[in-house]
C-alpha cells in the first residue's frame, strides 16, 4: 500500500517515494511512485546511472563499470564504488606480478641456498 490511511478524513498521505496522484480540495486520491531519477544528483557518483524502482531507487554502476563488491550491480556510497573494468584489469595484473615476483625470488634464494648453505 503506497497510501496511509488518515484517521478521521477521507484523504490519505502518501508514503515516503510517493508522491499524489491527484489532489482536490486538498485532499488526497491514490498515490504514484516518485520517478526520482528525474531529479539531478539522485545519484551523485559519475560511475553510477539511476534506477528508478517503487517506492524508491537504485543507483548501480553505469555500463563498462563495476562495483567493488557483489552487491548485483548496486552501488553504496560509503563502501561499495564502480570502477572501470580496465582498472579493476590493471590492479589483478599488479597483484598478480607482486605474488609471482616474489614467488621467483623466493624460488631463488631456495635453489642458491641448496647449493651453497
Ligand atoms: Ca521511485
Amino acid at each position: 500500500m503506497e497510501c496511509i490511511n488518515l484517521p478521521g478524513s477521507f484523504g490519505c498521505q502518501c508514503k515516503e517515494g510517493y508522491e499524489p496522484k491527484s489532489t482536490s480540495n486538498s485532499k488526497i486520491y491514490g498515490c504514484k511512485d516518485i520517478n526520482e531519477c528525474k531529479f539531478n544528483g539522485a545519484c551523485f557518483s559519475p560511475d553510477t546511472k539511476c534506477v528508478n524502482t517503487e517506492g524508491s531507487f537504485d543507483c548501480v554502476c553505469k555500463e563498462g563499470y563495476y562495483p567493488t563488491a557483489p552487491t548485483g550491480g548496486k552501488y553504496y556510497p560509503s563502501y561499495v564504488t564502480c570502477h572501470a573494468e580496465e582498472t579493476q584489469w590493471r590492479e589483478a595484473t599488479i597483484a598478480l606480478g607482486v605474488i609471482m615476483g616474489i614467488a621467483i625470488v623466493s624460488l631463488s634464494l631456495y635453489i642458491a641456498c641448496q647449493r651453497s648453505c
